[in-house]
């Protein structure tokens, strides 16, 4: 049994995220996540909300609230939507906790004691009518790069460059409009991420079994103009975490914050503690996945994010663990996506453009949506979700395939032999090659897995599931029973068995449909079919059932052309 701990890219305060980003990190985490604990493995796994930094106090001031007042109600609508879509997160923290503060500071003095802080006095802009500075997305201007007139301080959205404030041309402020701004210095903190640079390299060279998705990016980073840039990791804005080193106050730094990506990270840490506060556990049970002098080296540490999130998590996020000269656990493995685009175009929170969390479980249940999200991950290249191949492929895997097998079965038992197993019988050849041929399907399914190749492990399922009907169609025990009784019931003792399997293995994607297919079972046994002979027999003769609901629906024409019409403008 291994321990694993797996953390999803925590999503930003502000607003209900899009399926793109449902399936570029917490969806497949899930899946890692729901998959080991199957196989016995002691998984813990992790998100949270992402509440400091510019969006969140745009977003509060945007809808008239204060910032905490906004985040603790975003934090509790993003909660329950990732319940809605069945996220078994055993902790869904928020990186305003008092533990982030704590462990962010933390991080702070130990960098500063190791040398690796650099105070430095900055040109930022100021707004006069404001009385505030405007850092990040504060700012708003004409993007020197490609002439877009509304990228904002960070980055422009349009071309991706990343921008400073002071690049924009035209430049106002995001908060009033206002024009009425000038330059001024302020002093700000550093990381000296440059000086790590070879021990980064050395790190992310030995990562050898990493996506090449993953290396890609950071070796980019690694070497882009004149290599890794030392980063400001604080700004001038009241909401985040206040600039302590450690405990103490840092001369100079009152009144400004850590920058919302210096303190996300450390979220993760910070998250294994609320969640430990929250069970009344010691500070050993969290340390024991994060201290490496406390147990956690042997644990294997899993993190999936998008893509435009793996500089921050290959080199940002380890320069501070591994500048912090004390024995943190570092990520083993990082698992990024590419983006999926909708219907032609890109999804996009700032325009609302696309399908949102809230409104995707308005019209279907989670499991239609995982299972269509998992099979077309955006692994290799961008992926696009379209309506029509959305329906095609939920009505034929979903109804036609799975549903079908489950529903024939079933409703046959039911009406030829009552609602227990059969008892006559024996497996023939063809039984003996099904489970032959499930097996091997099987063992491949679990090495998609463990490796996390999503979508090959969903047709890898999907494949399982088609040897189920395939298996039925050929042993027709609609027309066995009329000649031989016993054959028919041997037949339907194992169809059932395969049930149970298939609810067992598929959980991991579609889980209320496996929990659906149990109880139509009556039965509670989740035990993984390592001997898949073994689990053939785990129902006996005799064992009670029902015929379950339509365990999926077919998604109609007029219901498609409905849904496109509705989301294909911009949500306001
Ligand atoms: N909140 C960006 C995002 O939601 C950011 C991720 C933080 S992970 C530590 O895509
Ligand atoms: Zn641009």
């Amino acid at each position: 049994m291994a321990r694993i701990l797996i953390t999803s890219a925590i999503p930003y305060i502000n607003g209900i995220k899009h399926l793109g980003n449902l399936v570029g990190s917490q969806l497949p985490a899930d899946l890692y996540a729901r998959y080991n604990r199957a196989r016995g493995h002691e998984v813990l796994f992790l998100c949270a909300t992402d509440e400091h930094g510019t969006p969140a106090e745009l977003a509060a001031a945007k809808a008239g609230k204060p910032v905490d007042a906004y985040c603790a109600e975003m934090h509790a609508v993003q909660a329950e939507i990732a319940r809605g879509f069945r996220l078994s997160f055993d902790h869904f923290g928020r990186s305003s906790s008092a533990r982030n503060h704590v462990l962010t500071q933390h991080f702070a003095g130990a960098l500063d004691r190791a040398g690796l802080i650099a105070e430095v006095m900055e040109k930022q802009v100021y707004s006069i009518d404001d009385a505030r500075f405007l850092p990040d997305r504060y700012i708003t201007g004409t993007c020197p790069n490609c002439g877009y007139a509304s990228a904002r301080g960070d980055q422009c959205e349009n071309c991706t460059k990343q921008l400073d404030p002071t690049d924009l041309i035209n430049p106002r402020s995001a908060i009033s409009g206002s024009t009425n701004l000038e330059v001024r210095e302020t002093k700000h903190l550093f990381l000296r991420q440059r000086s790590l640079r070879d021990r980064l390299e050395a790190w992310i060279d030995s990562k050898t079994d990493w996506p090449i998705l993953t290396t890609s990016i950071a070796k980019k980073w690694l070497n882009d103009g004149d290599g890794l840039q030392d980063r400001g990791i604080t700004r001038d804005l009241h909401w985040g975490v206040p600039v302590r080193k450690g405990t103490e106050d840092w001369p100079g730094m009152e009144g400004k914050v850590f920058y919302v990506w210096f303190d996300a990270p450390i979220e993760y840490i910070a998250c294994t503690a609320e969640w430990a506060d929250a069970n009344g556990l010691p500070d050993a049970a969290w340390e024991r996945w994060w201290r490496t002098d406390k147990g956690a080296a042997d644990v294997r540490y899993v993190q999936f994010m998008g893509k435009d999130n793996v500089p921050f998590h290959t080199l940002s996020f380890p320069a501070t663990i591994m500048g912090s000269g004390e024995p943190w656990k570092l990520v083993d493995y990082i698992k990024s996506f590419n983006y999926l685009n909708y219907d032609g175009g890109q999804f996009s929170t700032s325009q609302g453009r696309g399908v949102f969390m809230d409104q995707a479980l308005s019209i279907l249940p989670a499991d239609y949506w995982r299972w269509w999200l998992l099979s077309h991950a955006p692994e290799n290249s961008d992926s696009e979700f379209t309506w029509e191949n959305f329906q095609t492929a939920t009505n034929k895997d979903l109804a036609d395939v799975l549903g079908n097998f489950v529903s024939r079965v079933t409703k046959f038992a039911a009406s030829k032999f009552g609602n227990t197993l059969p008892a006559g019988g024996t497996n023939g050849d063809r039984e003996e090659k099904l489970i032959a041929d499930i097996t091997a399907g099987l063992r491949a399914y679990e090495g998609l897995m463990a490796a996390m190749e999503v979508r090959k492990a969903a047709a890898e399922l999907r494949a399982l599931w088609v040897l189920g009907n395939e298996y039925l169609q050929s042993a027709a025990p609609w027309s066995v029973v009329k000649t031989d009784p016993d054959q028919a019931m041997a037949i339907i003792r194992l169809a059932m068995n395969l049930i149970r399997v298939f609810a067992v293995t598929s959980a991991p994607f579609i889980p209320d449909a496996s929990a659906a297919m149990m109880k139509s079972l009556d039965c509670d046994d989740w035990t993984w079919p390592d001997d898949l002979g073994l689990a053939m027999e785990t129902l006996p003769a005799g064992h009670g059932f029902s015929v379950p609901e339509n365990l999926f629906r077919k998604i109609t024409d007029e219901e498609r052309a409905d849904w496109q019409t509705r989301f294909s403008g911009i949500r306001s």
